[in-house]
């Protein structure tokens, strides 16, 4: 249901209003169909003359790759490749790093292994109950709402959200108390004789360690910190007896402890006997079109293809001999590292599938970096924020015109298949990555421009892999349902993970003893605010593409901020008016929209606009120290008539 492209799932209310209008951006007038270098057009053989001979300038760490969660496993793979062998940079990451690494962090952490559904969706159907811990599907995959019909929902988002609507029970903690909520539910669930023993027993390790923590976390000490009623964590606890389902978003994810929050819901999950039993489990919830398959193929800085480590010693041997190298770069920077290191020991920076002008923390400082480089290149259909500021900009194809696989939210392969042809003038990104690596001395067979050859590579390189995909071919795509892994091509794929082992030697899955800590930048005197920031239906991403689409641009033209009707008032605002939002790192604007159900303490913004309406001009870039996603759900501010 993406603009980016994954194949659209039809669901009971038909498709989003994106699936439908999807289409539309395919001939959008802002469609880039030639080079540009500074602005002028070029040809494509002087744009990548230009490119590549500057980047001979430079130490190979000195040129830096920005990836995304959109690209097909093909474009991926090969742009990993790309720059371990053709830049021989270890300065790679991508947006998925904003995404989703810190449930995958903790999903390794405790199962040995991170897809972000170990089970097929469809199992969602038999459960008796769901929780969403920060994920807001009702706007955010409106096709994924069909499988939640049957079971009884509990939504934890500080707003009401449309999904909350839907929802038997609403928990509406603050911003960044989840880890706090998560720990009471299982304090609650301790006390209220919910936990499976005989489970804990059997198939996980590390209870009394969690359960030492959790054991501090009494009822009333979660309602002062979280706001959730004591009544209310009772009630959780009570639906999720039975065949459940936690189930994570960015709302509890994207935080500076997200991976200790991803930790505790894991933790109540084990405890309540859930995952790898058929009906139960924890997953989450994945976002870009391609974000569980691009979080695979070793555009993450500390990754090779078939999920492996950079630096595991095993894992590179396998490497450099399906690469043909003698030698392979070792793990680089996390993405806002990265952004914020440009101009400073990073000259040259490539962007295939991000607008990070847009979308980045602290977005004001990552655009003044991105202005200090010395050569910015971007690939794109569209002139983004961050291609309008690029020294180059390449055109390349988009999803209806090109072959290739995603992997989906639960670990399945799909095939996209090229249904029309490019306008003249464009080409793909493996066009461009192979017309780079030759000008850069590579030879042309090491950097394939058909998806199939480089899937064919990438099959052979993931093969023993923890994301196996070597027994799928395109040709199996065409008739079967495969999920990763995939070992040999008699194997029918693995759609439910942990039925009888989880992945860590001992098979037995891991308690991780997690405390709360609160936000990094909680509410003061003078920013007495928690600012949050998401998505709306209409908009997608840093809407590079949809503001692009008049029906959606109209339906939600600009930024603006939900306030409760009291905390307006405060503030001097009326619904309808302008509110400068201010936090530490800058201030932006906003059309006041008075919402009830708000929490008093808390404004939410979209951060879909660009201009005056950007909301990553406020957000604060803390990271958390495992999966180093930066902390976008929580910032303190201040409101002002503007
Ligand atoms: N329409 C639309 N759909 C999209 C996208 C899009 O941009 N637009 N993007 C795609 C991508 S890449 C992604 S990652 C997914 C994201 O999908 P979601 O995770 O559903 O999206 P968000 O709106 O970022 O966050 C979900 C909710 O988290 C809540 N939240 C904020 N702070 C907290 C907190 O501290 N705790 C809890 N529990 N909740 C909190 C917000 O109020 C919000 O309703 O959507 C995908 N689908
Ligand atoms: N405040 C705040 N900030 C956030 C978030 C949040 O919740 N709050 N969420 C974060 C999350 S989860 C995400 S995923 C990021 C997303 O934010 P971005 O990384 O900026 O992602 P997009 O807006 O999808 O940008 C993708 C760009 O790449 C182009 N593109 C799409 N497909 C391709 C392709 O195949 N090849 C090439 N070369 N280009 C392509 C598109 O036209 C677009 O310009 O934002 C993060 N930022
Ligand atoms: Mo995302």
């Amino acid at each position: 249901m993406t603009v980016t492209g994954q194949r659209v799932l039809p669901g009971p209310g038909g498709l989003c209003q994106k699936g439908w209008t999807s289409a539309q951006l395919l001939n959008t007038p802002g469609r880039l169909t030639t080079p540009l270098i500074h602005g002028e057009p070029a040809s494509w053989d002087e744009a990548l003359d230009f490119v590549a001979t500057k980047i001979k300038e430079y130490e190979p760490d000195q040129v830096a790759v920005f990836g995304g969660g959109g690209l097909t496993n093909e474009k991926a793979y090969l742009l990993g490749k790309f720059a371990r062998v053709a830049l021989k940079t270890s300065q790679i990451d991508y947006n998925g790093r904003f995404c989703m690494s810190s449930a995958a962090a903790a999903g390794n952490k405790a199962f040995g292994l991170d897809r972000g559904m170990p089970f097929p969706l469809a199992d969602l159907r038999n459960a008796d109950a769901v929780l969403l811990a920060g994920s807001n599907p009702a706007e955010t995959m409106p096709p994924f709402m069909k499988h939640l019909t049957n079971a009884q929902l509990i939504v934890v988002d500080p707003r009401r959200t449309a999904t909350a609507e839907m929802a038997a029970l609403h928990l509406q903690p603050a911003p960044g108390t989840d880890l706090a909520l998560a720990l009471g539910l299982l304090h609650t669930a301790f006390i209220n004789s919910a936990i499976d023993k005989q489970y804990v027993h059997e198939r996980t390790t590390g209870f009394d360690a969690a359960w030492r923590v959790a054991a501090a976390w009494w009822p009333e000490r979660v309602e002062r910190v979280t706001g959730v009623s004591v009544q209310d964590q009772r009630a959780a606890v009570e639906l999720l007896r039975g065949n459940a389902f936690i189930l994570s978003g960015r709302g509890t994810e994207q935080h500076a402890s997200g991976t200790d929050t991803v930790s505790a819901w894991i933790n109540l999950a084990l405890a309540l006997g859930l995952p790898g039993r058929k009906y139960s489990g924890y997953g989450c919830l994945t976002g870009q079109g391609n974000g569980q398959g691009g979080r695979e193929h070793g555009q993450k800085a500390d990754q090779l293809p078939g999920y492996r480590k950079i630096d595991d010693p095993a894992a590179r041997e396998h490497i450099k001999q399906v690469w043909g190298v003698d030698d392979l770069p070792g793990p680089g920077r996390s993405a806002y590292e990265l952004l914020d290191a440009l101009g400073q020991d990073i000259k040259t920076l490539l962007v295939f599938g991000s607008n990070p002008v847009v979308s980045a923390p602290r977005a004001k400082h990552i655009t003044k970096r991105l202005e200090s480089l010395d050569l910015l290149v971007v690939a794109d259909f569209v002139l983004s924020e961050t291609a309008a500021m690029a020294d180059v900009v390449f055109p390349v194809t988009q999803w209806a015109e090109e072959d290739g696989t995603m992997t989906n939210l639960e670990g399945r392969i799909q095939r996209r298949t090229k249904a029309l042809s490019a306008p003249e003038g464009v080409r793909s990104d493996l066009e461009l990555i192979n017309g780079l690596a030759t000008r850069l001395g590579q030879p042309e067979e090491r950097f394939p421009t058909e998806p199939e050859d480089v899937f064919t590579e990438l099959r052979r390189a993931s093969q023993g892999g923890a994301a196996d995909y070597s027994g799928i071919t395109y040709a199996r795509l065409e008739t079967e349902e495969l999920h990763w892994p995939v070992p040999s091509e008699d194997h029918p794929g693995t759609p439910r993970l942990f039925l009888d082992r989880f992945a860590h030697p001992d098979g037995k899955a891991r308690f991780v003893a997690v405390d709360h800590r609160g936000p990094a930048e909680p509410p003061d005197d003078e920013f007495p605010l928690y600012a949050t920031t998401g998505r709306v239906l209409q908009h997608y991403q840093s809407g590079a593409q949809t503001r692009r689409i008049q029906e959606l641009n109209q339906a939600v033209p600009e930024a603006f901020v939900e306030i409760h009707p009291d905390t307006a008032h405060r503030a001097g605002l009326e619904a309808g008016g302008t509110a400068k939002v201010v936090s530490r790192r800058g201030e932006m604007q906003a059309k006041v929209r008075c919402v009830s159900s708000m929490r008093p303490d808390v404004v939410f913004l979209p951060f879909h606009f660009p201009g005056d309406g950007r909301a990553n001009v406020l957000t604060n870039p803390a990271l958390d120290p495992t999966s180093r996603m930066p902390e976008f759900k929580v910032c303190a501010v201040r409101l002002e008539p503007a």
